[in-house]
């Protein structure tokens, strides 16, 4: 048995639409690792840079272990752009490489650079069209994944130069993400105001790119765009219910 250990902190009123968000955590752990796993998301929600959080949701709750799934960890690269601009062309190309449509992949991108706020989940939006298919200004938080060796990917992702907690959190959501059938993409910048980097997964890749937003913005947020003819209260269901464990 495991244990889907799971933190959210938000400010003002928790259930005034959730307050605003402010940090999220997901872990598939075993019991001994319980303890400090849990401490170090409350402290991680005490003492965030954004903020003191006035709301702190920690859950914790048993998986059996013939419920995970194993899923393939996604290679990784990186694309150093001069600019905020010549990142985002760069970001484009892909998610059209990747069975987006030009006009999906505008409207999803000016989505993410028209947020007054950080969101809790992802936004879901049609590969084609373009139009948000998700119904709620949360988004859909992808949840109950893990990776299923930690030094081993540790190590794996220090080879490469990386080591800092956004990339090691972000290449095993979206590992799982891309694992689901009837995702063609994902378009992702973090909402740390330090943290410029974004990246595009796609089901055989997750391509970085230095530099997606401006320095000093806090919000960012992640876009699913999805396939035509998707069954999305399944999808939703696997994205955020089905237990994942990633092999590098
Ligand atoms: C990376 O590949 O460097 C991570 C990019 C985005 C991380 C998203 C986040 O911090 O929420």
């Amino acid at each position: 048995m495991l244990y889907s250990v799971r933190m959210r902190a938000a400010q003002g009123d928790a259930h005034e639409k959730g307050g605003k968000h402010i940090s999220g955590a997901e872990r598939l752990v075993r019991q001994e690792q319980l303890p400090a796993v849990a401490a170090a998301m409350l402290r991680r929600a005490l003492f965030h840079s954004r903020g003191t959080a006035d709301f702190i949701n920690l859950t914790v709750e048993t998986v059996l272990k013939e419920n995970i799934q194993a899923v393939a960890c996604l290679p990784i690269a990186t694309v150093a752009v001069p600019s905020i601009a010549a990142g985002r062309v760069a970001a484009q190309v892909e998610l059209i490489k990747a069975g987006v449509a030009p006009a999906a992949v505008a409207a999803g991108i000016k989505a993410l650079a028209g947020l007054k706020e950080s969101l809790r989940g992802a936004m879901l939006v049609d590969a084609q069209t373009g139009v948000r298919l998700d119904n709620g200004e949360r988004g859909i938080r992808v949840s109950r994944m893990d990776i299923a060796d930690e030094q081993a990917y540790l190590c794996w992702l220090s080879r490469q130069g990386h080591s800092n907690i956004h990339i090691q959190e972000a290449v095993v959501l979206a590992s799982k993400v891309m694992s689901a059938s009837g995702v063609a993409a994902e378009l992702c910048w973090s909402d740390d105001p330090e943290y410029v980097t974004g990246y595009v997964a796609t089901p055989t890749l997750y391509i970085r790119f230095t530099q997606l937003k401006p320095y000093g913005s806090p919000i960012g947020g992640r876009i699913f765009f999805i396939k035509e003819n998707t069954d999305l209260e399944q999808l939703v269901h696997y994205l955020q219910y089905q237990p994942v464990l990633i092999n590098v």
